[in-house]
């Protein structure tokens, strides 16, 4: 597994994104490729690699991932229609960037189960 990833030229603006938020944190920003009308990306600046490596020490940063999910949502005004954040892990849970990002998906009544 690679030490960086292409979120990494994200966060520092040497590929462009469609930015929805950044502080110092995190950054959220349109997924390239969305799956409902509503898909964005929220991620930490700090290269956590899978949700595998979620831990004490970075339990904060991982939770203000869902505190922006929460914060555009309200902002864009579909928190109360709903929507769903999803972060995939390792190739069974789907994930192919190796930098942990909440996707957060809206915009209509999503499908479950997600297969
Ligand atoms: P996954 O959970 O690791 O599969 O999600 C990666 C997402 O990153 C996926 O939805 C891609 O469309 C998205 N993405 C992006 O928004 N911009 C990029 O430059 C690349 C991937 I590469």
């Amino acid at each position: 597994m690679s030490e960086s990833t292409i979120f990494d030229k994200i966060i520092s603006k040497e590929i462009p994104a469609e930015i929805l938020y950044e502080d110092d944190q995190v950054l959220a920003f349109k997924d390239i490729n969305p799956q409902a009308p509503v898909h964005f990306l929220v991620i930490p600046k700090v290269r956590i690699a899978t949700a595998n490596d979620i831990n004490e020490e970075n339990a904060k940063t991982v939770g203000l991932l869902y505190v922006t999910a929460a914060k555009i949502a309200k902002q864009m005004g579909f928190a109360e229609d709903g929507y769903r954040c999803v972060m995939n892990c390792n190739p069974h849970g789907g994930q192919t960037v190796y930098h942990i990002h909440l996707h957060v998906l809206a915009g209509k009544a999503l499908g479950w189960p997600p297969y």
